[in-house]
């Protein structure tokens, strides 16, 4: 049985070298990019038995993909097309006072065709939890649909479902998410959201902690994780809250910093360990992620212990 199945799309990222313009490079590296597979990748290495399911275009990039991907420990199970293509981002890196830039090269991804009764729905169900985000609906009406589907399909089977709301404002606008997801809401366990996405897209008010509890009330999760940049993360799960303080790092690249808490957080979850365990590992890896370029965290378990043993004095154990 698989610990963890992840759902959404995964491009190619291509960026220049550092501080180097898209418009004058003459050099893009290439990686596998997406937060859903993103958090597979965490979650893999810090020890889950994790998979990626979602739709390829059968060429070179999309095996890139499954590369990428599989070279982490995370099994691939894809649904291979000659139709659509493989969607790319650019990123530019950019210091003060010049931010990164990020541009979309997506439409017509073979994955915004994917529908629920070409996916593996049977893993879906037999494994202990799935995980997508609200990148995935925001793609197609179809992704719409199956997402639905996937999440209604693992609740109904007793899979734990997970969702971040991971809200990409060069995709829908605040009210279309907003709609869209918490028609979604009720079929998620354990939901993850960015204060600044509770705010913004969610229309949350009052301190992080209400903002959990509006949730929860409101949509009867078990778990809301609420992450908040450099004050850390809050969780609450069964009536009790628990606060993360965000570990000090050298920021190389932060793309993907909730994805890897998220997967790290998964990971120890699957594992059986309670919640303010599972908001440790999140933390350290997250930390560590934002020292590695490209969207994965690239850590072993031994690196997010230490980073923990270090901050022995600031981690609430
Ligand atoms: O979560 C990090 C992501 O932004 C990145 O990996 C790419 O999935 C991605 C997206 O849609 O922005």
């Amino acid at each position: 049985m698989t610990d963890l199945v992840t759902f959404g799309e995964t491009m190619l990222r291509l960026s220049p070298p550092d501080g180097e313009r898209l418009e004058t490079t003459d050099d893009l590296e290439f990686r596998a990019a997406g937060a859903e597979s993103n958090v597979a990748v965490a979650a893999a290495r810090l020890g889950a038995d994790a998979a990626w399911t979602s739709k390829l275009p059968d060429s070179p990039l999309g095996r890139r993909v499954v590369s990428g991907l599989r070279r982490h420990g995370v099994e691939t199970d894809v649904v291979w097309t000659d139709e659509g293509r493989q969607g790319t981002y650019y990123l530019e890196h950019g210091g003060k006072p010049r931010g990164s830039s990020v541009i979309y090269d997506r439409e017509g991804a073979a994955v915004t065709t994917a529908e629920t009764d070409e996916l593996p729905v049977a893993r879906v169900r037999e494994a202990e939890a799935f995980h997508t985000s609200g990148i995935t609906p925001a793609l197609s009406e179809t992704l719409e649909a199956t997402t639905a589907d996937l999440l209604a399909a693992a609740r109904k089977a007793g899979t734990k479902t997970s969702f971040d709301v991971n809200y990409r404002s060069k995709l829908w606008s605040p009210e279309e998410a907003r709609e869209t997801l918490e028609s979604l809401f009720p079929d998620v366990d354990l939901l993850l959201v960015a204060e600044r996405d509770a705010r913004d897209v969610l229309a949350r008010e009052g301190d992080p902690e209400d903002i959990a509890a509006g949730l929860a009330d409101e949509f009867d999760f078990e778990t809301v994780v609420v992450t908040r940049g450099e004050e850390g993360a809050l969780a609450l799960h069964d009536g009790e809250t628990y606060e993360q303080p965000a570990i000090e790092t050298d920021t190389l690249d932060p793309i993907g910093t909730g994805d890897a808490f998220l997967g790290a957080f998964l990971s120890r979850r699957l594992a059986g360990e309670d919640v303010p365990t599972a908001l440790e590992y999140g933390s350290a890896t997250a930390a560590l992620k934002r020292t590695i370029p490209g969207d994965v965290a690239v850590v072993t378990r031994e690196e997010v212990e230490s980073v923990l043993a270090e901050e022995g004095g600031e981690i609430s154990r």
